[in-house]
């Protein structure tokens, strides 16, 4: 765990027990702070009963608190504790301004932050696989997963890798990253923001943290990133300054078993920017680049049986996201012209009215499996296009699709849309597509044994 004596005999109010809340919480107990914290549900306060005052930051006496931390997931666009901070004039942090803060007393090292609607996570795990391999002392955290501030401090030298989501990045204040990344920006998250321009501002900030001095990377492809990259540039020293896109890579790219996809090249380009910033030289992580293995629910390949792939897919919870996987199987020449291949299944809590960018990749699609609260409208909107089998319910669409994919074809989920409607989140929704593929098989197995 981090700790810090920037903390001690200092009172602080947190918001929100769950990963990153109950990771604060300890830090600044461990580092001999006053603490009073609230989670809505029992069981994450059950976990401090008895180390810390229990007391809901929207009502309690806030006067004397250095800060609230409240936890990214908290919409604070439209939670009482926004008003309820400023009349007490308490400012309102997260668990990166947190980590910022007790960055003075850790041994000199350096932070890397990535943010982006899309890749943060695939780009994440590549640094740190490329550091690692590099011989780098690593550690990544934030919205990967991994609250930071749960990692031992590492040793002289390290490099701290952080995934920043907008929620994080809104609630962070003095994150100086020594190199910080942006990937691209789509619109996501509008229930959080006044509007996409909001959003975009968000991003924007992780770059307004920065010394001039520090290293600044763009990914190229939108025009969000480059409005932003534009401004950046005059204020960060030459040289200091990257933007990137992957066009020399293209060659190098057939060698990297799980970074393929036009999205792979994006991510792989700024990895290997952010690498580069930090001193490593392409000897050091060439090889590695062949080495990695790729994140779980990330176009991740779960089974292959008579010719028919299964790939989960089921972290692109937005249209943006969902688009690089259906370019990555375009259609194969049949006898009657290009035939499709992919039977794709989508659909959950929508993000938006449409399928924005997947709409150029219909002509890719064999047959679609509408699932979730999207499945009616998504149904409607690509029957002009495709076969389209309103299954509604995951389990059905694995059940139809497997039934109707012929060898060379694949199975995908790559849903476009948020998992809440029907389960925990993406990774639920990913095990559940595996396991459901896993025992439709084991089932045809036996059925043909029988036979
Ligand atoms: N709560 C209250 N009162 C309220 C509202 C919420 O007490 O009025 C409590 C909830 O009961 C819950 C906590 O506040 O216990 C909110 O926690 P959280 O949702 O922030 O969950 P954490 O486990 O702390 O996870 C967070 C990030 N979650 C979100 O941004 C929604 C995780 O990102 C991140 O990995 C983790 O911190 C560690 O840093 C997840 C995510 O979905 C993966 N991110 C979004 C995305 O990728 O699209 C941005
Ligand atoms: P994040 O952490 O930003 O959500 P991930 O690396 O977990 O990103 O990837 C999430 C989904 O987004 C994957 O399913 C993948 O298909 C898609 N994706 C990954 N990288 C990119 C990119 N650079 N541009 C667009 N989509 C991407």
């Amino acid at each position: 765990m981090i700790t810090s004596p920037v903390f001690a005999g200092k009172r602080y109010a947190v918001l929100g027990l769950a990963r990153s809340g109950a990771a604060v919480a300890e830090t600044l107990l461990a580092s001999g702070a006053e603490v009073i914290a609230w989670d809505n549900r029992e069981e994450p306060r059950q976990l401090f009963d008895g180390r810390i005052e229990l007391a809901d930051p929207v009502s309690a006496d806030l006067s004397g608190c250095e800060g609230v931390i409240v936890s990214p997931g908290i919409p604070l666009n439209r939670h009482p504790i926004a008003a309820a901070a400023a009349n007490a004039g308490v400012p309102i942090i997260g668990d990166i301004e947190i980590f910022a803060q007790a960055r003075s007393h850790l041994p000199p090292h350096r932070v890397v932050g990535i943010t982006g609607t899309n890749g943060k996570s695939t780009t994440t795990s590549l640094v740190e696989h490329l550091l690692v391999e590099a011989g780098v002392a690593v550690c990544i955290g934030g919205n990967i997963g991994i609250p930071i501030l749960a990692q031992q401090p590492l040793p002289e030298g390290g490099v701290y890798v952080l995934e920043l989501s907008s929620y994080q990045i809104d609630i962070t204040r003095s994150l100086d990253c020594d190199v910080a990344a942006l990937l691209n920006i789509t619109p996501d998250h509008l229930d959080r923001y006044d509007g996409f321009e909001s959003y975009v501002a968000s991003k924007a900030r992780l770059f307004t943290m920065q010394s001039p001095g520090h290293d600044a990377i763009f990914g190229m492809g939108d025009s969000e990133t480059a409005s932003i990259a534009a401004s950046e540039s005059t204020r960060h020293d030459p040289g200091r300054f990257h933007q990137v896109d992957g066009a020399a890579l293209v060659e190098q790219q057939k060698q990297w078993p799980s970074l393929q996809g036009p999205h792979n090249l994006q991510n792989a380009a700024v990895a290997i920017a952010i690498v580069e910033a930090l001193g490593v030289k392409p000897q050091q992580y060439e090889r590695a680049l062949t080495t990695f293995r790729g994140l779980p629910h990330r176009m991740e390949r779960v089974a292959e049986k008579d010719g028919v792939l299964y790939i989960n897919d089921s972290k692109a919870t937005n249209p943006a996201s969902a688009a690089p996987a259906l370019a990555a199987f375009p259609p194969v020449e049949g006898a009657q012209g290009p035939k499709p291949r992919i039977h794709w299944i989508v659909g959950g809590l929508p993000k938006g009215e449409d399928l924005g960018e997947c709409e150029p990749f219909f002509g890719n699609v064999a047959a679609a499996y509408t699932i979730g609260d999207a499945g009616p409208a998504f149904a409607d909107l690509l029957e002009p296009y495709t076969e389209v089998h309103r299954s509604e319910m995951m389990a059905e669409a694995i059940r139809e699709a497997m039934a109707a994919a012929r060898p060379g074809e694949i199975v995908m989920l790559s849903p476009a849309c948020a998992s809440f409607d029907q389960f925990r989140d993406f990774e639920a929704r990913g095990d559940a597509f595996r396991q459901i593929v896993e025992a439709l098989m084991a089932v045809d197995d036996k059925g043909e044994d029988q036979d």
